[in-house]
């Protein structure tokens, strides 16, 4: 029997990194996980598996401190997940998301090229990249116009693992995720800010939901079912770029429609206030992804629908705020 793999996880206390190291102990991995120092624990998401994995101190911006974590953890697999990825921060911190979510994918594959340039190599790439969109369904193929900082700086990430795979070989995968959501969702992402606040509505905590842009568009998918195409994408004999979607795509509108039903409500029209707060200085007006080549070289497809997904995040927040305020 061979040894068992063994994989190194940056951005492990993420919503991603959480359920990737769920699916990469049941396959009896090693993981690791990079953990930046902060002056309260964030530890939230993971507090499950704290006994199961192996936590190493580093940051993307501390070029040694990735070269002794590759070191240490000695992994068959990087999954580089750590970034600075709310996108309404990255007007505010432009540089500190260069720094972390742009730069600091060179710095994981130079921490690579110096250690051992045979460990396979994820990027989290994101359809942030496609932007203005220059076709309906984006894929593969589809040209870049991010429209954020955070989408110039995944640009960066996505052509920079191009290119050290061209250049060194490495094997490195750039995984085009469209957005995918969970129960352990940040909370300042719209889809949690909604089903807990929908949450808290019910249960009389709180009166409305002050929110930004309603109409644009996004194709939504499950955390849990996404981080197995990660997964997949370095199992195969070649690395490739992919494309991770559903294939549908639906309006904050649509969103607010079905989490409301969930709490019997249909008109949620007094529940709901616009505040320019939250628009954003440039929008992504409308996603869609061609998942088709995932499909058919990964075997790959999503098992959580849209609805399900809802309702999922809307049950999972009423449990959360009754015990919270019990
Ligand atoms: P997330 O919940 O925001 O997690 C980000 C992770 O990065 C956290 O663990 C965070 O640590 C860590 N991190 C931030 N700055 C760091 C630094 N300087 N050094 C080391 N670690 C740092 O993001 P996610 O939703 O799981 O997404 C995972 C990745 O996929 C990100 O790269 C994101 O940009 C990308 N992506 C996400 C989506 C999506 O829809 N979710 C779609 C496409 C691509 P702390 O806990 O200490 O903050
Ligand atoms: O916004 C609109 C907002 O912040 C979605 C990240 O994981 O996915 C995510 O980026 C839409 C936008 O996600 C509010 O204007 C309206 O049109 O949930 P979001 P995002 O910007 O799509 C991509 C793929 C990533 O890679 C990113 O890392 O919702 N919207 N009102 C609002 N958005 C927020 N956050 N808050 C509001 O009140």
């Amino acid at each position: 029997m061979g040894k068992n793999k063994s994989a190194l996880i940056t951005g492990i206390t993420g919503q991603d990194g959480s359920y990737l190291a769920e699916l990469l102990i049941e396959k009896k991995y090693k993981v690791y996980g990079l953990v930046r120092r902060t002056s309260t624990e964030s530890n939230e998401r993971i507090q499950h598996l704290l006994n199961k994995i192996e936590l190493i101190d580093g940051d993307l911006i501390d070029q040694n401190s990735i070269i002794n974590a590759i070191k240490q953890a000695d992994p068959d697999e990087i999954y580089n997940l750590a970034a600075q990825s709310f996108v309404k921060t990255s007007w505010q911190q432009p540089i500190l998301t260069g720094e972390v979510t742009g730069l600091g994918v060179i710095r994981m594959l130079e921490g690579i090229k110096t250690v051992n340039d045979k460990i396979r190599f994820y990027q989290a790439s994101s359809s942030e990249m496609f932007g203005k969109v220059h076709e309906i369904p984006q894929k593969e193929t589809t040209p870049f116009h991010p429209r954020s900082p955070y989408g110039v700086a995944k640009v960066y990430g996505h052509y920079i693992t191009q290119n050290y795979r061209e250049s060194y070989g490495i094997f490195g995968c750039n995984g085009i995720l469209f957005n995918h959501e969970s129960p352990r969702r940040g909370i300042e992402f719209v889809t949690r800010k909604i089903s807990n606040a929908i949450a808290r509505i019910h249960l009389g905590l709180q009166k409305e939901i002050s929110l930004g842009n309603l109409d644009s568009k996004r194709d939504w998918g499950f955390a849990g079912d996404y981080v197995r195409a990660m997964w997949l994408m370095l199992q195969q004999e070649k690395p490739e770029d992919y494309v991770i979607a559903t294939g549908e795509t639906h309006s904050i509108r649509d969103f607010l429609d079905i989490a409301f039903k969930r709490i019997d409500i249909e008109d949620w029209s007094n529940y709901v206030k616009q505040d320019p707060r939250f628009m954003r200085p440039a929008e992504v007006d409308l996603l869609l992804g061609d998942a088709s080549k995932a499909r058919k070289n990964l075997g790959w497809k999503p098992e959580v629908n849209f609805k399900q997904l809802v309702d999922m995040m809307v049950d999972n927040d009423i449990k959360m705020n009754k015990l919270l305020n019990k």
